[in-house]
C-alpha cells in the first residue's frame, strides 16, 4: 500500500519539487494558498502608490518605465493567482476575502507615494527588498510557484534599476531634488524592512514553512542581507540611512540595525496604516466595476465551448 506522507516526506528530503498533482498534506496546501493568494494580493494592490504618478512622471521616458512597470506587476498577480489555482484556490473567494480584509497583503503597501522621488524609492528599496525575497523563493519546494518566481525575479531586476538610476539622477539634481530623495529614503527605509515580516521569534509560520522548505531562509536572515546589499547603495547615492543605531560590524562583515518600530507595523496588519482604508477601497471599486467584463468574458466562453461541442459531434 502507497505511503502517501512518506513519498512527501523524500520528496523533501531531495529536494524534488511537488507539483500539483503530486500528494501534499492538507496543511501544505493551506499555507502555500496563504502565502501565494497573499503575494498576489500584493502585486495588485502594490500597483495603487505608482499608479497614483502615471499621469505626473516628470518626462515621458519615466512615464513609458513607470506604465511598464504597473503592467509588469499585474502580470505577477496573474502567475501568483494561477499558482494558487493549481492548488485548489478559487480567484473570486481569494478576491473576496482581501476585500473583506481576510487575507492580507505587503505592509509596503500602505504607505502613500508623496513625491516622484516615493516612486523612485519604491522601485529601488521595495522591488529591492522583494527580489531579496523571491530570489529565495525560486527554490520553494512547490513547482509552480518556484517557476513564476523565476519570471518575477528577472522583471524586479529590472524594476529595481529603474529605481536606483530614478534616485540617482535625483541625488545628483538640485539641492531641492536631492532633499526629496533623502525624505524618500526616510520614509521608505524602515517600512521596506518590515516587509520582510515580524522577527524570527515572532513569525509564527516559519519554522513549519521553513521544514517544509517553502522558506528557505528565515525572515531575519533575508532581513540582513537585504539592509548589507542596500546600505553601500544609499552611501553610493551620497545619502544617509535614516538610522542613527546602524553600524557595521568588522568581525561578522554585517551591518547592524537600530530597533524596527514593530508597533507601527502591527498597527498596519491591523488594518490601521496611513492608506489601508484607500487601498481596499480602491480594489474594492474595480472588483465591482469590472464585475459585467468578468460576466461577458464567462458567456462567450461558454459559448465557444458549445460551439466547439456542436463540430466534434
Ligand atoms: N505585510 O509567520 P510570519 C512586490 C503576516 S510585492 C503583511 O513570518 P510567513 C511589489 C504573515 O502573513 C512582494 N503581512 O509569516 C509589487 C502572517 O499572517 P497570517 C510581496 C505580513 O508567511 C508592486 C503574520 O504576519 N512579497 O514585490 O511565514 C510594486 C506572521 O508572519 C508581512 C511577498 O508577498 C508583511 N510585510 O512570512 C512593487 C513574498 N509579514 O498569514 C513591488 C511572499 C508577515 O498568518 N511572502 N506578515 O495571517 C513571504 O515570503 C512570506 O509570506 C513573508 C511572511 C516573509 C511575507
Amino acid at each position: 500500500m502507497k505511503n502517501y506522507q512518506q513519498d512527501f516526506d523524500q520528496a523533501m528530503e531531495k529536494d524534488i519539487s511537488i507539483e500539483p498533482k503530486d500528494w501534499m498534506p492538507d496543511a501544505y496546501r493551506k499555507t502555500l494558498i496563504r502565502q501565494i493568494g497573499q503575494h498576489a494580493h500584493s502585486e495588485v494592490i502594490g500597483m495603487l502608490p505608482e499608479e497614483n504618478w502615471i499621469t505626473r512622471a516628470p518626462s515621458l521616458k519615466r512615464k513609458a518605465v513607470l506604465l511598464a512597470k504597473v503592467q509588469d506587476e499585474a502580470g505577477h498577480a496573474l502567475y501568483l493567482y494561477s499558482a494558487a489555482e493549481t492548488l485548489g484556490a478559487d480567484r473570486d473567494d481569494m478576491m473576496d476575502k482581501l476585500i473583506a480584509g481576510r487575507m492580507k497583503y505587503s505592509s509596503i503597501f500602505n504607505y502613500p507615494t508623496l513625491t516622484w522621488a516615493d516612486v523612485a524609492a519604491i522601485g529601488w528599496l521595495v522591488d529591492g527588498a522583494a527580489i531579496v525575497n523571491q530570489v529565495a523563493l525560486c527554490r520553494t519546494s512547490y513547482g509552480p510557484y518556484a517557476r513564476a518566481m523565476v519570471r518575477v525575479c528577472k522583471e524586479e531586476s529590472f524594476h529595481q534599476r529603474q529605481g536606483f538610476e530614478a534616485m540617482m539622477q535625483l541625488a545628483n539634481g538640485t539641492p531641492e531634488q536631492k532633499q526629496m530623495a533623502q525624505d524618500a529614503v526616510n520614509r521608505f527605509w524602515w517600512p521596506a524592512q518590515m516587509m520582510f515580516g515580524p522577527s524570527d521569534d515572532n513569525s509564527p509560520n516559519s519554522a513549519q514553512s521553513m521544514q517544509w522548505k517553502i522558506k528557505l531562509f528565515s525572515n531575519d536572515a533575508l532581513r540582513q542581507k537585504f539592509v548589507d546589499n542596500t546600505v553601500p547603495q544609499v552611501h553610493m547615492l551620497g545619502l544617509t540611512v535614516p538610522d542613527p543605531d546602524l553600524r557595521f560590524n568588522e568581525e561578522t562583515g554585517h551591518y547592524e540595525s537600530g530597533a524596527i518600530n514593530w508597533a507601527e507595523f502591527n498597527d498596519i496588519l491591523a488594518g490601521k496604516g496611513p492608506c489601508n482604508h484607500e487601498r481596499i477601497e480602491a480594489r474594492r471599486k474595480a472588483w465591482e466595476g469590472g464585475k459585467w467584463v468578468r460576466d461577458s468574458a464567462a458567456v462567450y466562453a461558454q459559448k465557444q465551448h458549445v460551439e466547439e461541442a456542436a463540430k466534434v459531434a
